[in-house]
């Protein structure tokens, strides 16, 4: 058994990874802002005995250290961030502050209290635009928004400590994550999310493009298994890795899946595509394999049909 500090706790992907956490067995301390997580996330999480849960804001000077220096974790998976893109387009300064000052401050502590490894939500917003197919983790960051600058910034910065200080630091490169608790608040929140909500609701949806768009989709469940596994499992080495499926769904597919469900909703309107829009995304998967023993074990259809089946 293991204690676990999981920052970001209460979001879509934390509150998934300390449930994962808890079920193996490990005890967690729990960290968020609330900003944009939501206690309602950590349900199940808050009535087991292992799990501790503070409300505190991690870019908060001290606030990090002082948690870390209590808890004495065996391992950080440091996953509060600001999480869409648009609103690091909006708002850089906040996206500086949560994306890159933040993390800094996580790794500082780690080091300071001598925490042997560190995990850390990357995301595919590094590649940019890049149309490499698939995109492996030799092609260079070369980022097109500020929070895929801030997530490319802070793998340097983390990658530095680790061989500087000789913690283990792991960069998970998320892919177009879905899910339960995925918030499908702004037009720009996943297009899953969207979706979901809209066939609940009984309206159609709108595909931007001719739906021929493809991405590699992965599953909530997987993500959190990724960061367990990067966790905890014995003798890896530090590095970076795309955490997806290796597999390409189109934006058609997807719509189909959901039309199968609901047969009565109208049939998805199609627009222009979005300015900016990359038309094909996929990752491999073969480095997380190699290095975390991590598989993408959820195909898409399976995961659409648990968010359909959801209450
Ligand atoms: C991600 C970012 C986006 C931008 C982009 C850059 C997220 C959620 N989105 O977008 O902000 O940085 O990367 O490459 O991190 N779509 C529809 N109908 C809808 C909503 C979306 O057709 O109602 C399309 C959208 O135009 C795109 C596809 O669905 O072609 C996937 O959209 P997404 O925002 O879920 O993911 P992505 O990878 O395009």
């Amino acid at each position: 058994m293991s204690h676990i500090l999981v920052t970001g706790a209460a979001g879509f992907i934390g509150s998934h990874t300390v449930e994962q956490l808890l079920a193996a067995g490990h005890r967690v301390t729990g960290i968020d802002s609330f900003r944009t997580g939501h206690r309602a996330n950590l349900a199940n999480a808050l009535r087991e005995p292992a799990f501790a849960l503070h409300e505190t804001d991690v870019a908060a000077a001290g606030t990090v250290d002082a948690l870390v220096a209590a808890a004495r974790p065996d391992a950080v998976i440091h996953l509060a961030a600001l999480v869409s893109v648009q609103e690091s387009m909006l708002h850089p300064d906040l996206n500086y502050t949560l994306n890159v000052h933040a993390v800094q401050l996580v790794a500082e502590a780690a080091r300071r209290h001598g925490v042997p490894r560190l995990v850390f939500a990357s995301s595919a917003a590094i590649y940019g635009d890049s149309p490499v197919l698939p995109l492996h983790e030799g092609v260079p960051a070369q980022p097109i928004s500020p929070y895929g600058a801030a997530k490319a910034a802070s793998e340097v910065l983390l990658l530095g400590y680790a061989r500087s200080f000789g913690l283990t630091v792991r960069c998970q490169r998320y892919f177009n994550v879905f899910g339960p608790r995925q918030d499908p608040a702004s037009p720009y929140s996943g297009v899953i999310s969207i979706f979901n909500r809209r066939y609940r609701e009984g309206r159609g949806v709108t595909i931007y493009g001719d739906g021929g768009q493809t991405r590699d989709f992965v599953s909530v469940h997987d993500v959190a298994r990724a960061n367990v596994l990067a966790a905890t499992r014995a003798g890896i080495p530090s590095g970076v890795a795309n955490i997806c499926t290796g597999r390409a769904t189109s934006l058609r597919e997807v719509v189909a899946e959901f039309a199968r469900h609901f047969p009565a909703v109208p049939k998805a309107e199609f627009a222009a595509a979005r300015p900016g829009d990359i038309v094909h995304s996929r990752g491999t998967a073969i480095l997380a394999e190699r290095e975390l023993g991590f598989q993408a074990q959820v195909p898409v259809a399976d995961g659409l049909a648990e968010l359909i089946r959801l209450p």
